[in-house]
């Protein structure tokens, strides 16, 4: 018999650790199969793993709140560690600022960005064609991202990339514990604040990007100026690591799977399934908190009012109950919709078409012209506490 607390069974292992941040499924398998809970003793606070019970949580936005903040600090106890955001508020104020960023990436401005994303990856394919061996990373998912998605919202492009990725880094370690980890990036972004929030005010932005059109809604009187620069905020550093972060990962479960590569040549139709599958494989943010409203039952499991849980999407998407026993491979064929790596319910990214975007296209060129893509050398591990990536990924391609 193992230990329970209530009806949930005691861990007493850590997530964060490093070893778990290299390979985290094999303690998400044993979390799954302890419960629809586990209590995760060295943080003092329930977390969920399983896919029904994730989903169900982030559909219930009533139930289980953001506005107390999405990481283990509560913002009804605690002060906030910057201005909340559209991530850390509840309806109505939710619906508004939503509202704003969905009419600001329509398909009609969506479809407007494609020829400059398609542009920079012609020219980014034709020099990894030219070196035939590369870093995965720093040549290619970061480097895309960093030129289209800044261009696409009208910032800079001086100084984006000492900025925005270690801006990033620190945004998402508040998602997770506050330990030595989330003080490193802590402090590694610090020198970032204001670069971004300089480039987060209306006159340092391109007229016709993506942050222009956020501010638009001002004189439209639908939002503060105030909640204009938060909004600009939230894409520069919720839109740009998250992305960079797929590619590596995509490209890396490629590589790895060489047979998976020559089905999507053969059918490049098959692009966009094997980027969502690249997607629920490794989920590029891993875990978050959401804090109970009301005491609330969860599949048995019972929080009291003004409680903060963690949930791992990451682990939701590789549950074998939802996707079956090869859960654990990458298949590009597999039905992979309803994955959790963007959300569920009120707070599901509303950047992800963009992002899907970027991946498309940049996917669509690399396998016109790419026969074999290889890794030349061992991946680096990317350990964050909640973003799962690769800091390194050497590779070599053959033209095709
Ligand atoms: C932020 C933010 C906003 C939306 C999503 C997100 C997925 C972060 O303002 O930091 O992470």
């Amino acid at each position: 018999m193992s230990l329970t607390l209530g009806s949930i069974p005691l861990l007493n292992d850590d997530p964060y650790s490093d070893e778990n941040l290299t390979n985290p499924y094999p303690l998400f398998a044993k979390m799954r199969a302890a419960g629809p809970a586990v209590w995760l003793e060295k943080y003092n606070t329930p977390a969920f793993t399983r896919f029904t019970e994730v989903r169900d949580i982030l559909v219930d936005h009533q139930s289980f709140i953001s506005g107390a903040g999405v990481g283990p600090r509560n913002f009804h106890h605690e002060p906030p560690w910057r201005k909340p955001g559209i991530l850390e508020v509840d309806p109505p104020m939710h619906t508004q600022l939503r509202a704003v960023m969905s009419d600001v990436i329509s398909p009609r401005n969506l479809r407007a960005l494609r020829a400059g994303f398609q542009e920079f990856a012609t020219s980014l394919v034709d020099r990894i064609l030219d070196e035939r061996e590369f870093d995965g990373v720093g040549d290619l998912s970061e480097a895309f991202p960093i030129r289209v998605f800044g261009d696409a919202v009208g910032i800079p492009r001086q100084g984006r990339a000492e900025n925005l990725l270690p801006h990033g880094a620190m945004n998402f370690a508040n998602f997770g514990p506050e330990d030595a980890r989330y003080a490193q990036f802590t402090s590694a972004g610090a020198h970032t604040t204001g670069w971004v929030a300089e480039n987060c005010a209306r006159e340092n932005l391109d007229p016709n990007g993506l942050g222009a059109k956020i501010w638009a809604h001002v004189d439209a009187g639908f939002i503060e100026s105030e909640d204009a620069a938060i909004l600009v905020r939230a894409l520069l550093s919720a839109g740009l690591d998250t992305t960079v972060i797929s590619i590596g990962n995509a490209v890396q479960c490629l590589a790895a799977n060489p047979g998976q590569w020559d089905i999507l040549r053969a059918d490049p139709k098959l692009i966009r399934f094997g980027i969502d599958e690249a997607l629920r494989y490794d989920a590029p943010f891993q875990s978050f908190f959401r804090t109970t409203s009301r005491a609330v039952d969860v599949h048995g499991v019972h929080l009291p009012a003004g409680s903060k849980l963690i949930v791992f999407p990451g682990a939701a998407n590789r549950d074998e109950q939802r996707w079956g026993a090869d859960a654990d491979e990458y298949r590009v064929e597999r039905d992979s919709g309803g994955h959790l790596t963007f959300g569920m319910g009120i707070h599901q990214c509303v950047g992800q078409p963009i992002s899907r975007l970027e991946m498309e296209v940049l996917f669509s060129e690399l396998v016109k012209r790419i026969k074999t893509i290889e890794l030349a050398g061992e991946p680096q591990p990317f350990l964050h506490n909640t973003l799962r990536g690769w800091s390194s990924l050497p590779l070599r391609v053959v033209p095709a």
